[in-house]
């Protein structure tokens, strides 16, 4: 397996108009969830990808993990919960900003997640663990998922991709930070959006947090920049990668479920960092086309750059 990631995914409830949700009557439901979005467009992208969770015993268990094994991510290790739900979340939208997010997620399947729970043989197996800043938030157990998932990896020699995405409907900014720039000290790859880095760092330049996040520990972090690309650092190197231009902008969340993707992706091509950071800059690109998250993202046929005549983005 190329990469191993957990956390809680939920369905998603787009709204079908936009404004208030009191006056919205029709949804469309799909699913989100930023470790199974990478999953998916990681596995797009032609890797192979295992996917941990919890999810409930019930209908929307169900939708949400044959969603995410239709889409070839081995969910072997996903587990049905009789004793909690599967969490849902809605969008609403309003015209010139990003969705606002309801989540209905309290006390969820996926906040049971226990740390002995993990197996290790089968974390064992990845080339690379993927975490977010989302699962440390969501229950103290799950906090602990995902410290334990971090030190077997470490003691197994595997690289820890940690991605913040920090959530402030889960909790304070105050626990968030300390959180956050912790794991981060324990990660060998960390991609904090800028909002993210000044947080944990205190720090506004893209050059600063990067400094910060390799002084805590990363060995290379990219800082994400959204239209304008990415600022990326390693000890040894930097540098900035421009952002791809998008006519047409629906939504912009999954875009940094899809830069972490096409990050990796480039990485477990053996390709440098720059070259990684432009293939994430554009898999990222590829997610903002969409009302939903995983959609948009593309099969690597469309991005392949001997083929690259064929590559569409609206
Ligand atoms: O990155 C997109 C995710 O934020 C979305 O799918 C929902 O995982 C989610 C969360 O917890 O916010």
């Amino acid at each position: 397996m190329d990469v191993v990631t957990l956390g809680e995914s939920m369905v998603l409830f787009t709204p079908d108009s936009q404004g208030p949700l009191r006056y919205v009557s029709g949804f469309h439901k799909t699913i989100g969830g930023a470790e199974s979005n990478i999953a998916v467009a990681l596995t797009r992208l032609g890797h192979q990808v295992g996917w941990i969770s919890k999810l409930g015993n019930d209908e929307f268990g169900l939708y949400v993990r044959n969603f995410i094994r239709g889409e070839g991510v081995d969910t072997s290790r996903v587990v049905f919960d009789d004793s909690a739900p599967t969490s849902v979340f809605f969008k609403e939208s309003n015209p010139g900003q990003d969705p606002k997010i309801y989540y209905y997620r309290k006390q969820s399947a996926a906040s049971l997640m226990k740390p002995e729970e993990l197996d290790e043989a089968y974390l064992q197996q990845a080339k690379y663990l993927h975490i977010t800043g989302i699962t440390p938030a969501l229950s103290a157990t799950c906090k602990d998922v995902v410290y334990q998932a971090v030190n077997l990896a470490r003691a197994n020699s595997q690289k820890v991709v940690f991605d913040p995405n920090l959530r402030l409907k889960l909790w304070s900014e105050q626990e968030a930070a300390q959180v956050l720039l912790d794991i981060a000290g324990k990660s060998d790859i960390v991609l904090p959006g800028i909002e993210e880095g000044q947080l944990m760092t205190g720090k506004t330049a893209p050059e600063e947090i990067a400094a910060d996040l390799l002084e805590a520990g990363a060995e290379v972090v990219v800082v994400k920049l959204g239209a304008e690309g990415a600022y990326y650092a390693t000890k040894k190197e930097s540098g900035y990668a421009t952002g791809f231009q998008v006519n047409h902008i629906v939504d912009t969340a999954g875009a940094g479920d899809g830069f972490a993707a096409g990050f990796l992706s480039g990485l477990l091509r053996g390709w440098n960092y720059e070259q990684s950071v432009q293939l994430g800059n554009r898999i990222g690109a590829y997610a903002l086309s969409v009302a939903g998250d995983v959609e948009g993202y593309p099969f690597w046929h469309q991005v392949d750059p001997d083929k690259s005549g064929r590559e569409i983005l609206r």
